[in-house]
């Protein structure tokens, strides 16, 4: 019945999946589709659910605040620094995220990525598409998988699905974590340092935030060195940036392959001009299967909440104990 569904507030964009998902079931006030988004939001005070279609949209404390009996917030994306998580956990709403739909197809992309830098693919493409080949080879790769160790900087449900494909080509793997994992057989190390003074590979996927803001700086990639190369597939803030550019501007580093980066989508022109790098434009889960799941599970999250079921994926820091009055 009409007089029985929920109100629920999307801020975001329309995406099919999560607009008609939401809408067989909800009342959608589309925060998008408003001409005055601060009148919207006073309008809609009372709202006790909010779907976020995107990392991109912020959510922090402030904004949450604007709605007092708010309690949830169902977000797109595994990850979620872009959501104030101790005001949450600390005023009793429970956040959402989109977590193992996406975790294959993030490892994919990682592999791509890690094969492209390491073996230059896109640089030689291009050779080809410039009409180089006629005159001559493209110059061999300047490294290799096949003497090199992988070291994993996280080791979550993301890097173990990475880490089971490097399994798959023979290319070691150790990690970095702040707790070791017991149930891993990989190598663990406690500091970060350490471990790439040992490796010349160091993949990143962990969550962004405070807790993990550059911690990739000038000294671990001066303990790569000038062979090592650095992947990041998992946020822009986790690296320090313009430490990053000046290590392969002075071939402090070999070379280093990006889906993420500090300020998206502004990627720095030092980077776009050199040649040692691969840039993707935050690939990891864009696909059109993939997106669809994560959309999906936006919806389905905001289902359990209007059906006074526990939500599917609350994140750790909010976890569900009970919705007082749905
Ligand atoms: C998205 C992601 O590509 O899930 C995440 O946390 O980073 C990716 O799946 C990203 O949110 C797009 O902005």
């Amino acid at each position: 019945m009409a007089a029985d569904k929920k109100e629920v507030l999307l801020i975001g964009p329309l995406k099919p999946v999560v607009v008609n998902g939401l809408e067989a079931a909800c009342t959608l006030h589309k925060l998008a589709a408003a001409a005055d988004r601060d009148a919207f939001i006073a309008d809609h005070a009372d709202v006790r659910a909010i779907a976020c279609s995107a990392t991109t949209e912020k959510i922090p404390g402030s904004l949450m605040a604007r709605f007092p009996k708010l309690q949830l917030v169902s977000s797109f994306g595994v990850g979620y620094d872009h959501m104030d998580v101790k005001w949450a956990a600390a005023h009793g709403v429970i956040l959402t995220n989109t977590p193992n739909v996406l975790t294959e197809e993030v490892a994919d992309t990682a592999l791509g990525l890690l094969l492209c830098t390491v073996r230059e693919l896109p640089q030689a493409e291009n050779y080809l598409r410039a009409g180089k080949w006629r005159s001559g080879d493209y110059p061999l790769s300047k490294a290799s998988l096949r003497n090199r160790t992988v070291g994993m900087v996280g080791m979550g449900a993301i890097g173990q699905a990475i880490a089971r494909r490097l399994d798959a080509m023979g290319v070691p793997v150790v990690y970095h974590t702040r707790q070791k994992r017991p149930e891993l057989s990989y190598r663990h190390y406690p500091q970060l340092l350490d471990m790439a003074r040992d490796v010349d590979i160091l993949l990143v996927i962990v969550p962004g935030g405070a807790a993990t803001a550059n911690m990739v700086n000038a000294e671990v990639l001066d303990a790569l060195g000038p062979e090592g190369i650095l992947i990041n597939m998992a946020r822009g803030s986790v690296v320090d940036e313009p430490a990053l550019i000046r290590a392969l501007q002075e071939k402090r580093i070999l070379s280093a392959g990006l889906d993420v980066f500090a300020k998206e989508p502004n990627v720095p022109q030092e980077l776009i001009a050199m040649d040692n790098v691969v840039l993707f434009p935050h690939l990891g889960s864009a696909s059109a299967f993939t997106r669809a799941k994560m959309d999906q599970l936006i919806v389905d999250n905001i289902l359990a909440w209007a059906a006074g079921k526990p939500p599917l994926t609350p994140v750790q820091e909010t976890p569900w104990r009970s919705w007082d009055e749905v």
